[in-house]
């Protein structure tokens, strides 16, 4: 497989003004005749070959203006049709077959649990009809869809319904048109027995826009939440960023076999049903917050990604990190703000920075790619997200949003790239963004080297900061980057934020100082007292920050800062200083001992708790055991574990009485919601919960088998018996997961949770259990939740996966290789823990890399291919 590179963009010789298609389903047999209406662009010249895209297709008749072609006129190769010599303007008919049935890879045209469906983003289009499957190139859509009135009852496209009627046969049929031009990655095609949940949107301009949710009959009890944050997400976009809906119907499709969370298709949004169904009895308040969010972020796309798409894929960061970032503030502003930066960075520190640190990191603009699939990473959509959050905050919100209106205003209707976007934010700033730039060309992570020194007889303070970006694959050499550092000096004696003074200029009590060289001393002056430097607040930047904090500096800061966020990494940072000790300790066969600092500071939180209980959740949390990992120079996966339990329950010994206590008072008995306020409440009880558990003391046993037995609503089941299932009380754990499987069996998003929960236990015959339920009836390598609930859960269970045996490893490359041929875009991304091979000690690093090799020697398709062929270079 070839790379394509961003430096050979040409725009089209043709577009298409106008497409016309007819869908004649069968699940076998599928014909589509396309009617495309072309024009050649006055800049190609009169023998430009048209050029289509076209995959696995059987082409049955081909015609020019009404005239038949002949096979000298054309010619079909893997990649698709192209014709020598067409005229400046016309009409391209063309009738191709395909077999939804069969598509297990899930591009294109596709059948799940007997639905047609369709996923075309990226490069699914060409799985459908030969066209110019690129996004800059928009066109008006009319789509006929015909199938059998029994099993397809409602036949959905994009756009407006214009017509339905009944045919021969028991086939019926109806007409879509989309008024829209659109790219066609933004083409969707729903045919199936659904039923719909419907509501109604007024914009603020007064247009009524009808809403509807469609799904199984089974599913009808679980679209409330989604249709609610739809309507949410609707208001907010309109409030926040001034932007309405466009057509009068809006649409959402749950299906169950969906390769990722959900697809933005103009008018009609497909969603994986784990992204889109909820209620209290099968869902936990984390996936009623994804639901929402994702809703929000597709809902979004119809301005940033649909009115304004991207030129070619090199720019997907200019839809998917605007959008995330948009859905980021849709939904802080909906829950509680400091707690869902607080995740998204812990997440984001996590799994970006090992992205960003593998064989596969790459710039949130690559400059080339083999298999563009490949890309919808992390990088490109939250470190994205991070890039214009970073552009917001450096221009104010005032000039943000004038500058977002600008962009939306003046590409209308067009395929644009990343500086169309940063060139509206400078002109509506007046700052220079020249330097900002570097932030989507170049890949890797930032660390700052920062110290401080206190002149008390000056009352100064000199911060000196300096960068580095390490080098990545293919960039070796790093230039400086423009980097936002969000700060206050908090004074020792008071406690409190002091004035800032930077050559000669008064800041307040908070600023953000810019640091654009290799390295800068700031000198405040005027500092009254000594003070402890809180830096980053609020993860201003996305970079790895290094201070050398003193402990008693942290246990200073996570009660002191005024900036919540950095009082939670002050906690997370203590713990780490604690936990390094304890890794060395294990490793060097030393007893272990608790570093009381680390107690104490967590008896202050639960004395003198925070208002904001979901706030005071996460600062109980322990770092994961992933984010630890990160931190070490070589992963000791047994270490990390031994010391993160080790501390976990010295915590829970000494605090016994405290978490009880914390239980007790925040348990309750109310109907179930997913409000801010009860699922703060339900997660500091259940982490409480938790660490009672990790001493499996008597009461909190009972505790915890009561909770479970309660059935009062998933979160609070879910996380029972996740604790059940993980502490040694196998006289508990295997009833509970009978009773939970068989309650649950008709459910699959319960069932996938069932999976998961039992191939996250610490205990070492995990694999074992793994390969049992691998022969479940209930699992499926073709569908991609399934998959995910069980294998891509047991490669997150570190120390069962990194087993010195090779087990795990292998376990997952035999997936990796069956999927390769089933679903190629699941099997690359499943790969992803083996190529983080360089991290590990010797016998690992062998173990992994002999799988990767084993995987190699397989006929690859090019997303597994390309994944490998890097994390081995
Ligand atoms: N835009 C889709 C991505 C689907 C691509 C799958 N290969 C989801 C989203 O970001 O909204
Ligand atoms: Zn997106």
């Amino acid at each position: 497989p070839q790379p394509v590179y961003l430096s050979d963009y040409q725009p089209p010789a043709y577009r298409v003004t106008h497409t016309e298609l007819t869908f004649d389903l069968d699940p076998a047999a599928t014909r589509v005749k396309a009617r495309l209406h072309i024009e050649r662009q006055a800049t190609a010249s009169a023998d430009e070959p048209l050029k289509l895209d076209g995959e696995q297709l059987t082409l049955d008749a081909l015609l020019i203006d009404g005239n038949p072609l002949s096979g000298n006129d054309y010619q079909v190769s893997d990649e698709g049709l192209r014709i020598e010599q067409v005229p400046a303007r016309f009409t391209l008919e063309s009738e191709v077959q395909l077999s939804p049935k069969d598509n297990t890879a899930l591009e294109g045209l596709y059948q799940s649990n007997g639905m047609f469906c369709t996923q075309c983003e990226a490069e699914g289009f060409r799985r459908i009809t030969f066209y110019p499957d690129r996004p800059d190139v928009m066109s008006t859509f009319k789509v006929t869809v015909i199938g059998d009135r029994e099993r397809e009852p409602v036949l959905l496209a994009n756009g407006n319904p214009v017509e339905q009627g009944d045919l021969e046969n028991g086939r019926h049929f109806a007409i879509w048109e989309d008024p829209h031009p659109k790219p066609c990655y933004l083409f969707a095609l729903v045919a199936g027995d659904l039923h719909s949940v419907g509501d109604r949107f007024t914009t603020r301009s007064g247009r009524e826009v009808s809403l509807q949710l469609w799904v199984e009959q089974e599913n009808l009890a679980k679209t409330e939440h989604a249709m609610g944050s739809l309507k949410r997400a609707m208001a907010w976009d309109e409030q926040a960023y001034g932007r309405e809906y466009d057509l009068d119907l809006f649409m959402i499709v749950a299906v169950n076999d969906f390769n990722m969370g959900a697809m933005e298709n103009k008018g009609l949004n497909i969603f994986n049903s784990a992204a889109v169904l909820a209620h209290p009895d099968t869902a936990t308040d984390g996936a009623f917050q994804t639901v929402e969010g994702i809703v929000a972020h597709e809902y979004f796309h119809n301005w940033s990604g649909n009115r304004v798409t991207c030129r070619d894929w090199f720019q997907l960061s200019l839809k998917e990190g605007f959008t995330v970032f948009r859905d980021q503030c849709f939904s802080a502003e909906t829950n509680s703000a400091p707690v869902k930066r607080i995740q998204d960075v812990s997440f984001f520190r996590t799994a970006q920075f090992a992205e960003d640190a593998g064989p596969t990191a790459h710039p949130v603009r690559p400059d080339h790619y083999i298999e563009i699939t490949n890309f919808y990473t992390l990088t490109i959509y939250e470190k994205g997200a991070e890039i214009v959050r970073m552009l917001c905050n450096l221009v104010g919100w005032d000039a943000f949003r004038q500058g977002a209106d600008r962009y939306f205003a003046r590409f209308d209707g067009q395929a644009v790239t990343i500086e169309d976007f940063v060139d509206c934010m400078a002109e509506a700033s007046g700052l220079d963004l020249g330097q900002f730039m570097r932030w989507y060309s170049q890949a890797g992570t930032p660390e700052i080297d920062a110290h401080g020194e206190y002149d008390y007889a000056h009352g100064e303070y000199h911060l000196t900061l300096r960068q580095r970006t390490p080098a990545t694959p293919g960039q070796v050499d790093k230039e400086p980057l423009h980097i936002p550092i969000a700060m206050g000096l908090v004074g020792t004696k008071s406690g409190q934020d002091l004035a800032l003074t930077l050559d000669g200029n008064k800041l307040g009590k908070e600023t953000v100082i810019h640091l654009r060289e290799d390295e800068q001393t700031f000198v405040f002056t005027d500092v009254a007292e000594a003070p402890v430097p809180s830096l980053l607040r609020n993860f201003s930047a996305p970079v790895k920050l290094h201070f050398p904090y003193s402990r008693e500096d942290l246990a200073f800061l996570l009660t002191q800062d005024s900036d919540g966020f950095n009082r939670w990494d002050a906690g997370q940072r203590l713990a780490m200083l604690a936990l390094d000790d304890l890794i060395a300790a294990h490793r060097n066969g030393v007893e272990k001992v608790m570093d009381s600092r680390v107690v104490e500071a967590f008896r202050t939180l639960l004395a003198d708790a925070p208002a904001d209980k979901a706030v005071l959740a996460e600062m109980l949390t322990l770092p994961s055991e992933a984010y630890i990992a990160e931190q070490q120079p070589i992963v000791d996966v047994d270490a990390i574990h031994a010391a993160r339990e080790f501390v976990r329950q010295s915590l829970a010994m000494a605090l016994r009485d405290e978490f009880m206590a914390t239980f007790e008072a925040n348990r309750s008995s109310e109907p179930y919601a997913p409000t801010p306020e009860q699922i703060a409440q339900r997660s500091l009880k259940n982490v409480a919960l938790s660490y009672l558990m990790s001493i499996e003391d008597e009461q909190g046993v009972a505790l915890c088998e009561g909770q479970f037995a309660a059935n009062h609503n998933m979160t609070d089941v879910r996380h029972a018996l996740t604790l059940l299932v993980h502490s040694d009380r196998d006289d508990l754990a295997s009833p509970a997961l009978k009773t939970f499987g068989e309650k649950w069996a008709h459910d699959p998003l319960v069932m996938d949770q069932w999976f998961t929960i039992q191939v996250s236990r610490p205990q070492p015959e995990v694999i074992d259990r793994v390969k049992y339920l691998m022969a479940h009836p209930a699992f499926s390598l073709k569908n991609p939740n399934r998959v995910r609930a069980l294998i891509g859960a047991f490669a997150q269970n570190r120390v069962n996966f990194h087993r010195l045996d090779g087990q795990g490893y292998a376990l997952l490359a035999d997936v990796v290789i069956e999927l390769n041929q089933l679903n190629p875009e699941i099997a690359a991304r499943l790969i992803t823990p083996l190529t983080r091979w360089q991290r590990f000690d010797e016998t690992r690093q062998v173990l992994m890399r002999s799988e990767l090799e084993r995987i190699q020697r397989e006929p690859l398709s090019s997303n597994v291919y390309e994944v490998v062929e890097k994390a081995l270079a």
